[in-house]
């Protein structure tokens, strides 16, 4: 499945939630860039001015770092990918991976919040950890990004019938038990909660 949202929407935090309760990987190009940059390789060193900016790696070398992790054995038996695709480019690739792979999307949860709202969480999370892309200048630009690029993503997959939206505003935990229900219904099974 796909975690779609904006900046701050909390899909790293709930990728990590419904990994555990589906019993499979959850994979972030937002982490494994900043794995990367922190380990200093050819990769981090080209990611980091277009992160630190709030701009999109180019796809060139998104894609294909995609396509490296989905091809490790863990990713094998369904995984929860957070971050990607953010352009209409983006969801090509994809589905060309997951055709080689005889793999299909099940769900593409989309996970909602207004901008104010989103400003002020990742606002905070600059207080707590100083990640170098939140600050306000930053926050905005990320966000109009994902009104021009990724709202077109979201409608494609709701073209084909597979998108779930949910109300990201609330307490975490809540917000995770309205995931794991749409899950169920999109999948036609229910999923475990809390
Ligand atoms: P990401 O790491 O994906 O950053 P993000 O959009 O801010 O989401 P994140 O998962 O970290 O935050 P979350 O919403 O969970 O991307 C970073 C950069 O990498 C991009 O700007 C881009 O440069 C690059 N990149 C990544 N993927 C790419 C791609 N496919 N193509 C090109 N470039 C790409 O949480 C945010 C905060 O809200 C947290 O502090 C959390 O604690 C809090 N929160 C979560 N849920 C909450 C709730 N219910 N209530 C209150 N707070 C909540």
């Amino acid at each position: 499945m796909l975690i779609i949202g904006p900046p701050g929407s909390g899909k790293g935090t709930q990728a990590e939630r419904i990994s555990e309760r589906l019993g499979v990987v959850a994979i972030s190009t937002g982490d494994i860039f900043r794995a990367h940059v922190k380990g200093g390789t050819p990769l981090g060193v080209e990611a980091t001015r277009y992160m630190d900016a709030g701009d999109f790696v180019p796809d060139s070398v998104t894609n294909e770092m995609v396509r490296n992790r989905l091809s490790q054995d863990d990713a094998g038996n369904g995984f929860v990918l957070d971050g990607y695709p953010r352009t209409v480019a983006q969801v090509d690739y994809l589905d060309a991976i997951l055709a080689a792979g005889e793999q299909e999307l099940g769900v593409v949860l989309q996970l909602t919040a207004d901008d104010a709202e989103l400003v002020s969480r990742l606002l905070g999370r600059a207080r707590e950890t100083g990640r170098s892309d939140d600050n306000e200048s930053v926050i905005r630009h990320r966000l109009d990004l994902y009104h021009q690029q990724t709202e077109a993503v979201v409608a494609r997959y709701a073209g084909r019938g597979i998108l779930a939206q949910v109300d990201g505003i609330g307490g975490i935990d809540d917000v995770t038990d309205r995931v794991l229900a749409c899950i169920g219904n999109v999948l036609g099974a229910p999923v475990d909660g809390r």
